[in-house]
């Protein structure tokens, strides 16, 4: 393990999954230069990880920064990667200054709607035809509770309608993107179903959405098979497209804390193997519905989760080791 394989050995993760569903990743301008071979061998699809966000692109009022941006959707198009957009509407990284106004007050809900309005039109006419699909609203669903939606400034000033009114505006700004609700823990049943409840509502008003996106971010014990099986099947009888949209695998289980790891133990690599492997058998044997798999990063010299949800501990999530090395996680995923 771990020794330098004959990288022309190594088949490419995308054309063996050519058939079946593009494969992505996440990436950001760190990684698209110290993970770009990887990048572009394996993956024929990207996300950027921060660079779409709305704090990102309009940090200020009606002032628009797509720099950073405009070189991934180059960087997409000059690999001849498909890129998908995240997000237009969340309740983090969106600035104070859209609920405000200039005096410090919160704005009403015309104003509100306006101003998403914009976002969403000039975003996606700017990425006409080069981003084929967008998370139009990330994580409004509860996690706990009877309540579908999670409380935020989106609900207060628009109530529950916001998310209908995205689509719509999203819709609008570019017709031929696919539109997706994304999500985290969108496995677990009890969220499945309140996602499942938000999107049918949606369905039944008209409302345009094509798509669910399951993030994935998963760990070595859970969600369990049956439990992912099973929200495949749920969102999938809503005549939906299912796309994959933040994979990776934590080798900790949400409530172990420990930081002292400097390397992932051989049973943590070893049952991270196993899980890669059974969640891609799944993913293949519902092809049919799902048309995209992303990984939330590339290789485990770089993820969200050195920072989450312990600050500073270091996690290694990917199919591909801090070196670049296909782990046996990757060998796994190509073995059927
Ligand atoms: C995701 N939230 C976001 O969609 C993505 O934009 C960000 O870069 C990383 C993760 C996941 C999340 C979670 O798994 C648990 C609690 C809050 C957020």
């Amino acid at each position: 393990m771990n020794q330098t394989v004959n990288e022309a050995r190594v088949p490419a993760l995308s054309d063996v999954y050519e058939d079946y569903f593009s494969i992505g990743a996440a990436v950001n301008p760190l990684t698209l230069g110290t993970q770009k071979e990887l990048l572009t061998k394996h993956f024929n699809s990207m996300t950027a990880e921060n660079e779409m966000k709305f704090e990102a692109l309009q940090p200020e009022f009606n002032r628009f920064t797509f720099d950073t941006a405009d070189k991934m959707v180059a960087f997409a198009q000059a690999h001849d990667m498909k890129m998908r957009g995240h997000t237009l509407i969340w309740h983090n990284q969106t600035p104070d200054w859209m609920f405000l106004q200039r005096d410090g007050t919160t704005i009403d809900r015309e104003t509100l709607l306006e101003r998403m309005k914009k976002h969403i039109k000039t975003v996606m006419e700017r990425y006409k035809g080069k981003i084929y699909c967008w998370d139009v609203v990330n994580e409004a669903v509860a996690d706990e509770g009877e309540a579908i939606l999670r409380p935020s400034k989106w609900t207060d000033i628009i109530g529950e309608s916001f998310i209908e009114y995205a689509f719509k505006y999203a819709h609008k700004a570019d017709p031929n993107a696919l539109l997706f609700y994304n999500d985290y823990n969108a496995c677990h049943p009890h969220k499945r179903d309140k996602i499942y409840q938000l999107v049918k509502g949606l369905i039944d008003k008209g409302v345009p959405i094509h798509g669910i996106g399951l993030q994935a971010h998963w760990n070595i014990v859970d969600p369990s098979y049956d439990d992912i099986k099973r929200a495949i099947e749920t969102y999938a009888s809503l005549g939906l497209n299912i796309h994959f949209t933040e994979m990776d695998v934590s080798v900790f289980e949400y409530h172990d804390r420990r930081t002292e790891l400097l390397e992932p133990t051989e049973e943590m690599i070893s049952r991270q193997a196993d899980r890669y492997h059974t969640f891609f058998e799944i993913f293949r044997s519902y092809a049919d519905v799902i048309d995209s798999v992303t990984f939330w990063g590339v290789a485990d010299d770089y993820t969200w989760l050195d920072d989450f949800p312990v600050t500073g501990r270091k996690n290694w999530p990917f199919v591909f080791d801090a070196k670049h090395q296909p782990k046996s996680a990757f060998w796994n995923i190509l073995d059927f």
